[in-house]
């Protein structure tokens, strides 16, 4: 037989990813982008998206638990969650590990991506049952205009900051955020790799810096995306982020309240990042 290859088609970085296919199971296009499942011999199932790799069932959850429990932690209580993009259901099984979440609010624009999750990604989309769980099919952007003072953690679990994605990663947005947060609440977002497109982290972190006390960034090495050191930015109303403030009980694989730490820069290459003196 053949060898059969996906090559991956990222808008930004400078390489392409070559995925070996063992068998395609889902090709289709919605009304957003397109979608596409295939199987690789050793990441399993791969959820791509516009041409984009967004998860694989090997190391999704490196990704997952890090967008999910570094603000959950970093916040005393969390009862009111909501996530927008992450239709593959990933955060929202990390999120619903705390018992503390009395709802998580999933607004995802693309009904297809949860649907295809549903049928070809079993572990992902576990929490869709969860009775707290509340699935919006509709623009993120639009949705967190309608709220003030409601969440206590927000989590944009979005595609690259491309396309329909790209309001997502505006000062008007976070501004949004800011108001549907309440008084102690906690903003986390993915924002792409920092060798690769450490302009957008840039840019991310000062938008944020105009609208937030407490602006942090933090990082997780992600074998599926090109650049692995994969940055998330954070934002917080009141509480530090740095560290845990409560004690660390649910299950992971990888996070725990060491490796929470350890997530963030050391100050001086932070400072350096962000300013652009770190040039490469
Ligand atoms: N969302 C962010 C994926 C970004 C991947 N980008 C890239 N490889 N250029 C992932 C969705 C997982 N819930």
């Amino acid at each position: 037989m053949m060898d059969v290859f996906f090559i991956e088609r990222d808008p930004y970085a400078p390489l392409r990813h070559c995925y070996p296919v063992s068998k395609i199971l889902y090709e289709g296009k919605s009304e957003y982008q397109e979608i596409m499942v295939i199987e690789s011999p050793h990441f399993g199932r791969v959820l791509i998206l516009d041409g984009v790799a967004q998860c694989d069932e090997k190391f999704e959850f490196i990704y997952h638990e890090f967008i999910s429990h570094i603000p959950l932690y970093a916040h005393p209580n969390p009862e009111n969650v909501l996530i927008i993009g992450g239709g593959d259901g990933g955060a929202l099984r990390e999120v619903l590990k705390h018992k503390e979440v009395k709802r998580a609010v999933l607004v995802d624009i693309d009904k297809q991506v949860i649907e295809v999750s549903k049928s070809f990604f079993p572990t992902m989309s576990v929490a869709f049952e969860d009775p707290r769980a509340i699935v919006v099919n509709e623009d993120g952007y639009k949705y967190v205009q309608d709220y003030e003072q409601e969440f206590d953690v927000i989590i944009v679990d979005s595609t690259d900051p491309v396309g329909f994605a790209h309001v997502l990663t505006t000062e008007e947005f976070f501004r949004y955020v800011f108001r549907a947060l309440k008084e102690d609440g906690i903003y986390v977002g993915q924002t792409e790799s920092i060798h690769y497109h450490p302009d957008i982290v840039r840019r991310v972190q000062k938008s944020l810096k105009k609208v937030f006390p407490i602006v942090d960034l933090y990082t997780a090495v992600i074998p599926g995306y090109a650049g692995y050191w994969w940055s998330f930015s954070i934002a917080s109303k009141k509480h530090p982020v740095r560290n845990p403030s409560r004690e660390v009980s649910v299950q992971t694989k990888l996070y725990s309240a060491d490796m929470h730490r350890h997530a963030f820069l050391p100050e001086s290459f932070y400072q350096k990042l962000i300013s652009g003196e770190y040039q490469v």
